[in-house]
């Protein structure tokens, strides 16, 4: 970095490396971690399944109905297309953009484990729901509806964040 300075003409071209430096190094430990879903509105808005009075669940454009999306929970455990982006990370400063059609969580957890909806619960194999998924009093800071980018987390190696409805949806922090 002297030497930079050294061989360059003028204060401000000094002021401008150190400006870089600072701006490299903050934005080294920072992770968005996409939130994604494949929902069809049709079929994921349709009365079955979502019934009177819970409004649009899906307000995207995605190609998996639902019949298709429960058919790869049975199958699967898991529906691929919803998911988290990365699933690890080392990164320690957090951020949860949701590009996705319907509402999810980013929700820290100590372990991870079902969420607040038993039939999806049941459908991936997480009958054990996770206490900090346990109601909308506890998780509502966490939610993150299409389209919003949450505030920034902090995270160590070894914290773990799940979507409180879609309980298979996660990140891990490693080292
Ligand atoms: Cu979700």
């Amino acid at each position: 970095m002297f030497r930079l300075i050294r061989i360059t003409t003028g204060c401000l071209v000094a002021v401008a490396f150190s400006a870089l430096a600072v701006t490299l190094t903050a934005d080294g430990g920072t992770r968005t971690v996409q939130i994604r879903d494949d929902c069809d509105p049709a079929t994921f808005n349709a009365d079955p399944p979502v019934g009177p009075g819970l409004g649009v669940i899906c307000g995207g454009d995605g190609d998996t109905t639902f019949g298709d999306f429960i058919a790869e929970l049975q199958a699967t455990q898991s529906a691929e297309k919803w998911r988290f982006n990365p699933t690890t990370t080392d990164d320690t400063l957090l951020v949860a953009r949701n590009r996705g059609g319907e509402t999810h969580t980013f929700t820290p957890v100590a372990k991870f484990g079902g969420g607040v909806v038993p039939g999806l619960n049941a459908l991936s194999g997480n009958p054990d729901v996770a206490p900090e998924c346990a109601d909308a009093a506890k998780f509502g800071a966490s939610v993150v509806p299409p389209g919003v980018t949450s505030k920034a987390i902090a995270a160590k190696a070894g914290d773990h964040f799940q979507c409180c409805i879609h309980p298979w949806m996660r990140t891990t922090v490693t080292k």
